[in-house]
């Protein structure tokens, strides 16, 4: 393995944590959004990683990842979104020193889509004070792990939490307003810059980056409406989140679109301050890019991702049971387009994974073969872009544990380690043993 390239895995807070009660932690807007019914499953107990850390720390030390990419929990260590709780911290001190002891870096992220409901109550991403009360966040923690820890994550996917969580109302906080969704999104990547600023100022020498969701849009057919469709796709699915990091602003292209479709009264980017556009292009030593699919794009769905098959058990060949296509060809384009497009100091895979809900076989082995061939076929997308010059320094598979996927709840299983969420009985799957074997063999 070269020691110029990290092999780790990914989790985040919500999806395995469990424990929303303990140690004083806070409501999050994800335990308001499940109360409310709007998702079958809610954060309890999910895989009770807060309990079984050292658990699965050991499995991750079997494994032989070098980094480990989980999110802290804002609401644990600031209930009520601005008094630091110490014993929220404790939890992810513990769990830095494990790591550190199984020779495991760690990789945080700071915000993985749990905003405590004390901050959503006061305006949320859509408001701008909450950029001061990340950064206030951000601070306490850098100020108890910042001396143990190497690299920082800012955001984690933020047309997510902007797009699903305001435009479309399908993700919490559950808000469907337009303009609130770019108001949010203009403030996610704010708070990124601003962090970015504080872990640069309080965390040593360590590295900072944001992970960043895509899907890789390509035209479904050759027509000129289709060709079109592809570009706004791109615009409004990636570019609106890459460019401003890199320094490229908004895509006017995009904001003379959004303006034609009535989207803004008066100033299109009336949420936009004199230097706000610099604090987000702040510098960072890599670009974390979350991959899993890509579209076919049709002026159906140049604004409304849809999955291209039915998500569930037995999915159509070529789909994961999310409904999403396997196309790892895309990975590959799309990290050769970006290292063109934005030149990044590095890039690094912060999330590539697919869902199969296979389990235990009658002797309890649990054969994920397909699993294994998406891994297996992504991980050598990324050693063909590698080979092009684009200079990638991680690859973090998601998920290690199966876990709360959100929305749809847990049945959509992620993990390379099997959860009975009965026992939360830990059961490596072919695929956990297949990756450790991956990753002595190098990229
Ligand atoms: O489970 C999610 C994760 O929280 C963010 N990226 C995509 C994963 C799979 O949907």
């Amino acid at each position: 393995m070269s020691s110029d390239f990290t092999w780790g895995v990914s989790t985040s807070a919500f999806q395995i944590e469990g424990a929303t009660h303990a140690d004083d932690r806070g409501e999050s807007i994800w335990d308001r959004f499940h109360a409310e019914g709007h998702m079958p499953d809610g954060g309890e107990p999910a895989t009770d990683h807060y309990h079984r850390y050292q658990e699965d720390i050991a499995l991750m030390g079997e494994l032989g990842v070098g980094g480990y990419r989980f999110s802290i929990a804002w609401p644990r260590v600031m209930p009520d979104g601005k008094t630091i709780n110490p014993a929220g911290l404790d939890f992810y001190d513990r769990l830095v020193d494990e790591l550190l002891a199984a020779g495991i870096a760690p990789w945080p992220t700071l915000y993985h889509w749990d905003l405590p409901i004390a901050v959503q109550d006061r305006g949320g991403w859509p408001h701008r004070d909450t950029v001061g009360r990340f950064m206030d966040y951000t601070a306490a923690v850098v100020d108890r792990l910042g001396d143990r820890v190497g690299h920082w994550i800012t955001q984690n996917e933020p047309w997510v939490s902007a797009m699903l969580g305001h435009r479309d109302g399908y993700f919490a906080p559950g808000i469907a307003d337009w303009k609130l969704a770019l108001r949010a999104g203009h403030h996610l990547l704010l708070s990124h810059g601003r962090a970015t600023e504080v872990i640069r100022e309080l965390g040593g020498e360590s590295q900072v980056g944001i992970a960043l969701d895509c899907r890789a849009g390509y035209p479904a057919s050759d027509s000129a409406e289709d060709i079109d469709a592809a570009s706004h796709f791109d615009g409004f699915r990636n570019r609106w989140f890459f460019d401003p990091v890199h320094g490229k602003g908004y895509p006017e292209d995009m904001v003379e679109a959004y303006a034609e479709a009535g989207r803004f009264e008066g100033d299109p980017l009336d949420f936009v301050q004199s230097d706000d556009m610099e604090v987000i292009a702040t510098p960072t030593d890599f670009t974390g890019i979350n991959y899993y699919t890509s579209l076919a794009v049709n002026t159906a769905n140049k604004e409304r991702e849809v999955a291209e098959s039915e998500p569930g058990p037995n999915p159509a060949p070529g789909y994961t049971e999310m409904g999403w296509a396997i196309t790892p060809e895309w990975l590959t384009k799309f990290l050769v387009r970006v290292n063109e497009d934005y030149g990044p100091s590095s890039i690094v895979i912060t999330e590539n994974g697919a869902s199969y809900s296979d389990g235990p076989d009658e002797t309890g082995k649990i054969n994920d073969q397909r699993r294994i061939d998406y891994l297996d076929a992504h991980i050598a997308a990324v050693g063909d872009a590698r080979g092009q010059g684009v200079p990638i320094t991680g690859y973090f598979e998601w998920s290690l544990l199966d876990n709360l996927e959100w929305v749809a709840g847990y049945g959509q299983r992620f993990g390379i380690v099997h959860v009975d969420f009965e026992t939360m009985t830990r059961t490596p799957k072919a695929s956990y043993h297949w990756y450790r074997d991956r990753i002595d063999q190098g990229l």
